[in-house]
């Protein structure tokens, strides 16, 4: 940190601010993540303001999911669990197999089968966690995980977990530290809504502690094809190719609806096309790799703009990147070209090289957003 000291985790850096039992934190270190300005970006998408990325995927285990899970851990340990379960579309599983090895805990994750990004999965497998995969989507793993929890003693850790919402507020309050005040508009993907439920908690705590004037509006932003909170109404068969955000009944649902009110903001849906364009502009034009859920939240910001819900014309601006793009290798492997294949030899490269450097339309051509 600027001041010398060292950084220890979102629980050593808040304790004041977050309800949760007085013992020494598990801790990765989790936190203190960049909130990075994104000026190419926002010329693209039409906002003459200042953007933000609150940059997520830079946690120990590559996602926000983290900063829930030290708190959630910590208290499940000062509580005496010997096992922890939860249901995940991925990165949760990841942060609670992670934290539960360092705290020397049994983890036991329920995934929809087939249905998780690859580096989800080896990463729970790594950490030694139980991987459970449920023939059904989230929503039907997270109720065998509610049911299984009051029958055996073992510590629920989704985001139903109020412990989780403790450690991921410490985002919001990162944001106003970094910003020295609230952003205008805070926008962020949707999934079983902890995230957007725990940011609003975390904004409010911070304001009603004088270290903030106002409070942003919330852009909730889902994918169409799981967007209970936009439809009003749950979704059986979520479907998105941001498997992070694939839920259609979010446990907190109502707390997110409210949040969502109370600050003025609002909710949206984002097609799947709109959200693989967001995310190849992250990576193309300000380098920033992250998951496909991660970019709903610009194709999100994208829409607001072009439908004049946020002002395109100036105003503070943060968006969340939950995830990394490391986390879902297949999907740049499934929709972008693959590289060209050249023989070793001088020729052949020559060949391969000259039209590219004599033709700037052909890399042009690999930005197809709109200047
Ligand atoms: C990258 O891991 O639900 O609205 O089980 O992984 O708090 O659910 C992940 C959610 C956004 C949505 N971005 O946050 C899980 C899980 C990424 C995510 C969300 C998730 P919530």
């Amino acid at each position: 940190m600027a001041d010398g000291s060292i950084w220890r985790g979102v629980i050593h850096a808040y304790r004041p601010f977050l309800q949760i039992a007085p013992i020494d934190p598990v801790t990765l270190y989790e936190g203190n993540t960049p909130l990075l300005p994104a000026p190419r970006l926002a010329q693209a998408i039409g906002f003459h303001g200042s953007l933000y990325l609150k940059y997520e995927g830079l946690n120990p285990t590559g996602s926000f999911k983290d900063r829930g899970m030290t708190a959630a851990i910590t208290q499940a340990v000062a509580e005496g669990a010997q096992a922890v379960i939860c249901a995940s579309t991925g990165n949760t599983a990841a942060s609670a197999a992670a934290y539960a090895a360092r705290a020397g805990l049994q983890a036991l994750v329920l995934i929809p089968a087939g249905k998780i990004a690859l580096g989800k999965l080896a990463a729970a497998m790594a950490y030694g966690a139980t991987v459970l995969a449920v023939e059904g989507n989230f929503d039907e793993a997270l109720a065998l995980v509610r049911r299984a929890v009051e029958v055996y003693p073992i510590a629920l850790v989704n985001s139903l977990n109020p412990y989780r919402l403790e450690g991921q507020q410490t985002a919001a309050f990162e944001i106003c530290d970094q910003l020295r005040r609230a952003p205008d508009w805070l926008c962020i993907p949707v999934g079983n809504a902890g995230n957007i439920t725990a940011y609003w908690k975390g904004f409010r705590a911070y304001h009603q502690a004088g270290r903030i004037d106002g409070l942003p509006h919330l852009l909730g932003v889902q994918a169409e094809g799981a967007a209970p909170l936009v439809l009003g109404h749950p979704v059986d068969h979520p479907e998105t190719i941001a498997t992070a955000i694939r839920i259609g009944r979010p446990a907190r649902g109502p707390e997110a609806l409210q949040a969502v009110r109370e600050s003025g903001g609002r909710l949206l849906a984002v097609s799947d096309a709109e959200i693989l364009e967001a995310w190849r502009m992250l990576a193309a034009l300000e380098g920033l790799f992250v998951e496909p859920a991660s970019a709903a939240s610009i194709a999100g910001l994208r829409r607001a703009l072009a439908q004049g819900l946020i002002p395109s014309s100036e105003g503070t601006i943060v968006a969340v990147l939950t995830g990394h793009g490391l986390k879902d290798p297949e999907i740049a492997l499934r929709t972008l070209s693959p590289p060209i294949t050249i023989s070793a030899e001088w020729d052949a490269f020559r060949r391969a090289l000259e039209p590219i450097l004599e033709n700037p339309l052909a890399r042009s051509e690999r930005l197809p957003f709109p200047s």
